[in-house]
Order: structure tokens, then C-alpha cells, then sequence
């Protein structure tokens, strides 16, 4: 939930979450590990494509996962059956994660694990298309999902997620039969404010595309045995 109503204050917020921010990038570069932060409305499919994910790459990099949801841990739940790290962050009343809850996280992490045997750390956000943009949490890059039931004109109603993703995932491909969706019209609006980010369709459900998600996802990890992929 929103606690800013003014702009002064809403920049010192942001100045104050950049410095977090900062602080966890350090931690990461320190510990040799890349962190990508997933964002998306609710439901249009950040745990199940980290379920694919887990399963598909661990036995190739060492994942953790940080888990943010408003109240639950039912998505923690679910990824803790990979057998990787998952650290829970409740956000209470805040729709988005922050970076002084993202330090939390991976202090936690610290005291429980030695970091610098991580390759990749995945942060799924609260499922919000707005506020989770706004908020540096030291990633290294942002990934966006869209699903296309969401509608083809959601990049311009909700512009701010789309103008900063390095990554867009259009998801739940496998539905495309069962609706009117523009995917060319969809792409467009992206790329009308964010001309080079990388765009990836897929269905978690039939597999299609997911092996260009993988392959994106290991070449933003800088670890040597990848380099001669
Ligand atoms: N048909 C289809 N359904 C999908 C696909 N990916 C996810 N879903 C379904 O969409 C629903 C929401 O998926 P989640 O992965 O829980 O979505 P989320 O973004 O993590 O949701 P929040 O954490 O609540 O924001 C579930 O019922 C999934 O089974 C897909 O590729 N195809
Ligand atoms: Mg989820
Ligand atoms: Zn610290
Ligand atoms: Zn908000």
C-alpha cells in the first residue's frame, strides 16, 4: 500500500530504498552472484516459471530464491521442493518488495549459507504491475512478465514496469487459441517505449519458448563454464 502522497516525500523514499539498493548490489558483486528480480500483475505466472526454471537448471548453476508475498508462504512452499534455498519476505500491507526488505532477506541468507557458492539469485516481487518497478532492489537486471490475458494495450496503461524491464516474458503462450490477443500490437507497445529489451513468448504449460528463457537467464550469469556455451 501507497504511503506517499507527495512528491518531496515520495523522492526522499526512493532516495532512501536506492541507497538499500546499492548496499545489496555490493553484496552480490562481493559474492559473485547475479541477481535478477521478477515482476509481474498477480497470477500471470512468476512461480510457476521459477518452478520450470529450478527444475530445468539445477544441476547446472546454484540458484537461492528470494520469495516476496503480502502475507503467505504458500509460493516459498512451493519452490522449497527443488531443494534450492528460498527466503521468505512478508511485506505485510506494502504491495512491492523494497530494498531494506531485500537486505533482510539476504542477511538471512548469509547466516544460513555461504553466498559466495551461488551463481544466481531469483527475487519474485508482489505480483503488482506498478509499484514493484519503482523499487531498486540492487538486481542486476529486471524481468517483466505479461501474460496475454492480460490484454495487448497493458504496457501503455501500466508504462512504468515496461520502460525499465531488460527482460519481457509474455506467458501462457498455449491460450493464445482461445483469444483475440495482438501479440504483434503487444510487442509494438513495448518496443514503442523500450525499444531494445529482449522479448521472450512462452507457455510454462506446453514448454514452448522456455529453452530461449533459459538460455537468456545463463548468459546474464558471469560464470566462466558458460563462456565457451
Ligand atoms: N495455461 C497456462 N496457465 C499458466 C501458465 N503459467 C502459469 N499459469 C497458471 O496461472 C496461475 C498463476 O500462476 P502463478 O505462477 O502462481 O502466478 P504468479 O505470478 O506467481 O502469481 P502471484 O505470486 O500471486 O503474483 C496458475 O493457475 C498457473 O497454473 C501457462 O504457461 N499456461
Ligand atoms: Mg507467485
Ligand atoms: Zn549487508
Ligand atoms: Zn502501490
Amino acid at each position: 500500500m501507497h504511503q506517499t502522497f507527495d512528491a518531496a516525500l515520495e523522492i526522499n523514499l526512493l532516495h532512501a530504498n536506492q541507497t538499500g539498493a546499492d548496499h545489496n548490489r555490493e553484496h552480490f558483486d562481493e559474492w559473485g552472484i547475479t541477481c535478477l528480480n521478477l515482476m509481474s500483475s498477480p497470477g500471470a505466472g512468476k512461480t510457476v516459471l521459477l518452478e520450470k526454471t529450478l527444475a530445468a537448471l539445477k544441476d547446472q548453476l546454484k540458484m537461492a530464491v528470494i520469495e516476496g508475498d503480502m502475507t503467505t508462504e504458500l509460493d516459498a512452499e512451493r519452490l522449497r521442493q527443488y531443494g534450492v534455498p528460498v527466503i521468505a519476505i512478508n511485506t505485510g500491507r506494502s504491495c512491492h518488495l523494497d530494498s531494506k526488505m531485500v537486505a533482510g532477506g539476504i542477511h538471512r541468507f548469509k547466516e544460513d549459507y555461504n553466498p559466495k557458492e551461488f551463481d544466481l539469485l531469483l527475487v519474485e516481487n508482489v505480483g503488482n504491475l506498478v509499484c514493484p518497478a519503482e523499487f531498486e532492489v540492487g538486481e542486476h537486471a529486471k524481468v517483466a512478465l505479461l501474460s496475454i490475458t492480460e490484454g495487448e494495450d497493458k504496457p501503455l496503461k501500466y508504462p512504468i514496469m515496461f520502460q525499465e524491464a531488460d527482460c519481457l516474458i509474455i506467458t501462457k503462450l498455449d491460450l493464445a487459441p482461445y483469444l483475440e490477443i495482438d501479440l504483434k500490437r503487444l510487442e509494438a507497445n513495448v518496443r514503442s517505449m523500450n525499444p531494445d529489451v529482449k522479448i521472450i513468448a512462452l507457455s510454462a504449460q506446453t514448454g514452448e519458448g522456455l529453452e530461449e528463457w533459459l538460455n537468456w537467464l545463463k548468459s546474464q550469469v558471469n560464470i566462466p563454464r558458460f563462456l565457451n556455451c
